[in-house]
C-alpha cells in the first residue's frame, strides 16, 4: 500500500475539519454571496498556491489559461483548502473566481492554529526540507519533530544545513555531530549555503520531482533559498526574506502563509512560516517511537513488552545505545517527545 495514502488519523481529522466548517460558515456564506454567479466561466483545474483570510491565489492548470493566477473564495460546501491542493475552479473575471471542487489529496499536512484547532497548511506534500543554520542555532529537538511528523505523514525527509559560510568548527562541532547522525541512520544531509551558492545544485538534484515543503525556525533561511534555487527571478516574484515584504505581498501575507513555487525543470517548492508549535498533536507514544526510525530493530526486543527504555533490565533499546548503535541524544529527544504528548 502507498505510503502516501490518507491515514486514519488524518482522516479523523479532515472529518473534524469539516464539523469545524459549520462554525465558520456565516463569514464563508457572507463572502460566497460575492461571487458574481451569472458570469462564471467554465470550469478548470488548478493548484492552490497561496492561502490567506478568506481568500485563495488559484493558479490556472488548464492548457487555455496556464499559470494565470486568479483571486478567489470557495464554495461553503468544502472543506479549509492548503497550499498545493488540486482544485477546480471557474473564473468570474479576468483575475477573480471560485473554487467550487477540490481534488483527493495524497498527503496533508496540518498544524493547530491559536484556538487549537487543526489547520490543514500543505497538501500533495512528497518531501519535507527540515531547514536548519549554525544561526539561529537550532532548537533543541525541532529535527526529531519533524523526522517525526515527516514518518507518520508517509513523507520523505531531508535535512538542510543552509549557512555553511557562517560555520565555525569549534562552535558547531555539536551540529557536525548529530548531523553525522542523521546520515548514518540513512537521511540525506544536504549543506548550503544560499548566498554563496554552495551545494545548490546538489539540493536540487535531491529535490527532483518532489513537492517539497521547507520548514524550520524563523532566520534559517528557508525563503532565500528557494529564491536561490529557482534563480534569476523578477522582483515581484520572489519570497520575502527576514520577514520583510519584497514584492507581490506588500507587508503581511508572507510571514504568517505557505506559498508554493514552481522549480523550472524540478518539482514544486513550499515556503512555509516559521513552524514553532508544530505539536505532534493526537500522536501514540508508538507512533512517535515508529517516527524514530532507527528504533525499529528494537521494538518489541525488550524484556518485558511495556518497556519505557527507562530503567528496565533488558532494555533493547538502551542496550542498542551502549552499544553506540542507537545515539543517547535521539533516545533523550524521544524522551522529551513523548513527554510532550498532550495525552
Ligand atoms: N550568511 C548567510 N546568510 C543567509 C543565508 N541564507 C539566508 N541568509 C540570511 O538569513 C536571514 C533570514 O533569511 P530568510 O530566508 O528570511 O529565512 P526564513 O525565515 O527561514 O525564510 C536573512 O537575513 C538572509 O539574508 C546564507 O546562506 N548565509
Ligand atoms: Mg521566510
Ligand atoms: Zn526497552
Amino acid at each position: 500500500m502507498s505510503k502516501r495514502r490518507l491515514t486514519q488519523q488524518q482522516r479523523v481529522r479532515i472529518d473534524r475539519n469539516q464539523a469545524q466548517r459549520g462554525r465558520r460558515m456565516s463569514t464563508a456564506a457572507a463572502a460566497e454571496k460575492q461571487i458574481n454567479t451569472e458570469s462564471l466561466g467554465p470550469q478548470q483545474s488548478g493548484i492552490v498556491i497561496c492561502h490567506y483570510g478568506q481568500q485563495l491565489e488559484i493558479e490556472s492548470s488548464a492548457q487555455e489559461t496556464l499559470g494565470k493566477v486568479y483571486r478567489c473564495f470557495q464554495r461553503t460546501n468544502l472543506p479549509a483548502l492548503a497550499t498545493g491542493d488540486r482544485v477546480i475552479f471557474q473564473a468570474d473575471s479576468e483575475t477573480t473566481g471560485v473554487v467550487v471542487a477540490l481534488q483527493e489529496r495524497s498527503s496533508l499536512m496540518s498544524r493547530p492554529n491559536q484556538q487549537a484547532n487543526l489547520r490543514p497548511i500543505a497538501a500533495n506534500v512528497t518531501a519535507v526540507a527540515i531547514t536548519i543554520a549554525p544561526l539561529p542555532e537550532p532548537f533543541p529537538n525541532l529535527i526529531d519533530r519533524y523526522l517525526v511528523m515527516a514518518q507518520y505523514l508517509g513523507l520523505d525527509a531531508i535535512i538542510v544545513l543552509n549557512k555553511i559560510d557562517l560555520l565555525d568548527a569549534e562552535r558547531d562541532a555539536g551540529l557536525e555531530q548529530s548531523l553525522a547522525n542523521y546520515s548514518r541512520i540513512g537521511y540525506p544531509v544536504i549543506r548550503v549555503s544560499s548566498q554563496t551558492g554552495l551545494g545548490l545544485v546538489e539540493l536540487k538534484e535531491q529535490l527532483r520531482k518532489e513537492t517539497v515543503v521547507f520548514v524550520g525556525q524563523s532566520g534559517v533561511g528557508k525563503s532565500s533559498l528557494i529564491n536561490s534555487l529557482r534563480g534569476g527571478l523578477d522582483a515581484d516574484d520572489i519570497a520575502a526574506v527576514g520577514g520583510l515584504s519584497l514584492a507581490r505581498d506588500k507587508g503581511t501575507h508572507t510571514t504568517t502563509a505557505a506559498r508554493l513555487y514552481h522549480l523550472p525543470g524540478s518539482g514544486d517548492l513550499i515556503d512555509s512560516p516559521g513552524i514553532r508549535e508544530f505539536g505532534l498533536w493526537h500522536m501514540t507514544p508508538q507512533m512517535v517511537f515508529d517516527g524514530f526510525v532507527e528504533f525499529a530493530p528494537y521494538r518489541g526486543a525488550c524484556r518485558f513488552r511495556d518497556c519505557k527504555h527507562e530503567s528496565e533490565p533488558d532494555c533493547a533499546l538502551r542496550q542498542a545505545v551502549e552499544a553506540g548503535e542507537v545515539s543517547q541524544q535521539r533516545l533523550n529527544s524521544y524522551f522529551f517527545l513523548l513527554s510532550s504528548l498532550e495525552i
